[in-house]
């Protein structure tokens, strides 16, 4: 369903390429395409109108050999691969230090994660000029650039300096903060001027826009917003800025295709074959401070410790995927965590009968995470703060007998959209976590099913497609009524969260 989108050539641009590039044992450069819902969304889009992807391929490598390998293979594609070369100082500064020590923990409402060191914010603006410069070297005055994420705020910016006029969009993939935490930001009035700077600026939910449109008219000069639906319109001086609330999501039947497979429904019965006569609970996350899974642990030790019905009777299965291990907070975490489920197991196992935490530190195949997906009965997704989830829809849309649960966090932007069907819970309430997962273990099977359904008709209709289609129309589009809010997303409070 790419319908009614704009024809101009599409240039996404993001902090990596789709594609691994690494070095293999014949000293031949290997390249093997990404997965997951971005990739799977964009390529089709710019296969149909051609292009160009532009980002860092991964590796501080030579780089000249790597374009070419990138031209090369994807010679037949339809549109182009551009890598963007950086240094291990400028990955070090840019990616690790202000990408993810200063935006990524502040704007998960995280401040006391930060480094804000100054040296950093320099080698962010430079690394952003260094994309820009890439970008106009290859677009041409039709295009329409749409840049991805929090490494690369300033790129509109750089463009503009560079004298680029063609339109350019950008989407935060992550939450962005309210008005008391953006102000901690050193570089907060450079940063809120450079995002109005896009012509078009998407977030994941009506929160995350509702805080950035809080801190624009506070602290911007001769601002005003007008409108309302999905698309919003800034004045600044003399230009108009769009913002909409656009979000993100996964590609609903290639799931439910993929969930169905034969190896997936072998790998489930293997499962339930181990792990007979109890419900799995899943918890699977990037190892992230943000995903809030040392609270989880400890939830799950309460309902232990006050429901004892529950042994023997459940089982959590919590799956970490090792991410940003050279940031030693990442580090300290994954020590955090393999102590606590050390501790749980120690305190309630039952020897030779039961365990109650299943624990695994590593990458999982697809197959293998369908697997999981389908044979656990209940899902404890409890982020801190998250800009989506997708782990929470993807894991709704393999849930094929509709038999499953989902206990989701009030802070994933995932719950705006699926607070009809989820069993909402603020992550930071111990007990109320564990009150919920009885609840789940509880749950009779028509509620199980009415809940389910109703998540899963939502996530159906607002899938991948939709959220591509809607993001490059706004950019376009002359009327802005045509954008009504998601019919599941209209909040029901000020604040988002359901209140009694
Ligand atoms: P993430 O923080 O990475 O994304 P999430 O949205 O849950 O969080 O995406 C994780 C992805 O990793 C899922 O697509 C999942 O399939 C995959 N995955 C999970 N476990 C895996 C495993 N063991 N092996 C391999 N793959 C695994 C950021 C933001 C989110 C936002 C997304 C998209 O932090 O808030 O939803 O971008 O915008």
């Amino acid at each position: 369903m790419i319908s009614q989108t704009p024809k101009e050539r599409l240039i996404v641009v993001s902090n990596r390429l789709p594609f691994v590039v690494r070095k293999g044992s014949d000293k031949q450069w290997k390249i093997t395409p990404g997965s997951g819902g971005l990739v799977t969304a964009l390529l089709p889009v710019l296969r149909d109108r051609g292009g160009i992807w532009i980002g860092w391929p991964g590796t501080t490598d030579k780089i000249d050999d790597i374009s070419q390998v990138l031209a090369d293979s994807n010679r037949d594609a339809g549109y182009a691969l551009v890598p963007v070369a950086l240094t291990d100082d400028e990955v070090h500064k840019f990616y690790q230090g202000f990408s993810n020590e200063v935006i990524w923990p502040l704007f998960h409402d995280l401040q006391s994660h930060c480094n804000f060191d100054p040296s950093y914010w320099q080698v962010y603006k430079e690394v952003n000029h260094k994309y820009a410069q890439v970008i106009a070297r290859q677009s041409k005055e039709n295009d329409f650039i749409w840049v991805h994420d929090y490494h690369l705020m300033n790129v509109a910016t750089e463009l503009r300096h560079l004298g680029v006029r063609s339109r350019i969009g950008f989407f935060l993939h992550i939450p962005f903060p309210s008005l008391d935490i953006f102000l901690k930001l050193p570089w907060r009035f450079e940063l809120l001027h450079a995002l109005l700077d896009y012509d078009l600026i998407g977030f994941q939910t009506l929160r995350d826009r509702r805080n950035f449109v809080q801190c624009i008219r506070a602290m911007v000069k001769h601002v005003t917003v007008q409108g309302k639906g999905q698309v919003l319109t800034a004045n600044v001086g003399d230009r108009e800025v769009r913002i909409g609330a656009f979000s993100i999501s996964i590609d609903y039947n290639t799931f439910i295709e993929e969930a169905t497979g034969a190896e997936v429904i072998e790998k489930v019965r293997q499962l339930h074959g181990v792990l007979p006569d109890r419900q799995l609970i899943l918890g699977v996350d990037r190892l992230d401070y943000t995903k809030g899974i040392p609270n989880r642990l400890e939830a799950f030790r309460n309902a232990l410790v006050r429901y004892p019905e529950l042994h023997r009777r459940i089982t959590l299965i919590q799956i970490v995927v090792p991410s940003r291990e050279d940031i030693p907070k990442y580090h300290d975490l994954r020590t955090t965590i393999e102590q606590m489920v050390g501790h749980i197991n120690g305190e309630f196992t039952k020897f030779g009968r039961w365990v109650p935490i299943h624990y695994m530190f590593r990458n999982l195949t697809r197959v293998e995470l369908l697997a999981y997906y389908r044979a656990c009965e209940i899902a404890l997704v409890t982020p801190l703060k998250d800009g989506m989830n997708l782990v929470a829809k993807e894991y709704c849309a393999s849930s094929i007998k509709e038999e499953n649960v989902l206990i989701l966090s009030e802070f994933a932007g995932a719950a705006a959209q699926l607070q009809n069907g989820a069993l909402l819970v603020n992550p930071y309430d111990i007990e109320g976590v564990a009150d919920a997962i009885y609840q789940a273990f509880v749950m009779d099977k028509a509620e199980r099913q009415g809940r389910m359904r109703r998540m899963r008709r939502s996530i159906s209709k607002y899938n991948i497609f939709w959220w591509v289609d809607s993001f490059l129309r706004a950019a376009i589009a002359k009327d802005l009524s045509a954008f009504p809010l998601m019919e599941d997303y209209v909040p029901k409070t000020d604040i988002d969260v359901p209140v009694i």
